[in-house]
């Protein structure tokens, strides 16, 4: 079994809801055990202006699914949720993103583990630390300190405890 977070974000078709029900579907996966849940946040957008606010929280799961068909499921799921892939940053039903692999550096055409992004968003780095609050990178760096470098503007609580609506 290995210990992986996921970022979970919507800003279309009732993201809360979305993002409840992909919790679910993945929890429901073979090879996939739900070992930790974090609060449901509402984020303003980075990217693209003009687009809605999204909704954002992270899991852990532990899984044996390795990493190319972690993905594979989890694209499955956001392709359930009707997500279609256009605008790069742009408004979606549902993305998830593999936060962390276990300790593990990847670096493939598919996925790129620790997400490249993750050190500069505090809407994966909130979440990530409701789990873990001394959750620490593969290259030692503490998620807690990126936080902090990082700040807490444009994010706040939704909902506490899962389920959250
Ligand atoms: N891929 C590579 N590494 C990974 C990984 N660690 N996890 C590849 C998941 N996928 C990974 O992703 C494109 C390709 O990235 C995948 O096919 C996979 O092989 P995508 O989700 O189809 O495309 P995208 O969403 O346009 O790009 P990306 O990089 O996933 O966007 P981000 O970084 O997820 O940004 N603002 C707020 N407040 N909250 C948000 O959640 N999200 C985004 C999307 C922008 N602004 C946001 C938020
Ligand atoms: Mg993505």
């Amino acid at each position: 079994m290995t210990s992986v977070y996921i970022a979970l974000g919507s800003n279309l078709d009732n993201p809360g809801l979305q993002l409840q029900r992909a919790v679910d579907d993945i929890d429901s996966l073979s090879k996939v055990e739900l070992s930790g849940c974090s609060k449901l946040y509402i984020s303003e957008p980075v990217g693209p202006a003009g687009q809605p606010d999204y909704y954002n929280a992270a899991i852990r799961i532990e899984t044996t699914f390795a990493p190319l068909p972690l993905l594979d499921a989890l694209q499955a799921i956001e392709n359930n949720h009707g997500r279609i892939r256009t605008v790069h940053w742009g408004p979606r039903t549902l993305d998830l993103d593999i936060i962390l692999y276990g300790d593990e550096i990847i670096d493939s055409d598919r996925l790129t583990v620790p997400h490249y992004q993750m050190h500069l968003r505090n809407f994966v780095l909130c979440p990530l630390l409701d789990i873990d609050p001394d959750l620490t990178l593969p290259d030692g760096r503490k998620a807690a300190t990126l936080l902090a470098e990082v700040g807490t503007a444009g994010i706040e609580v939704m909902a506490t405890k899962y389920p959250w609506l």
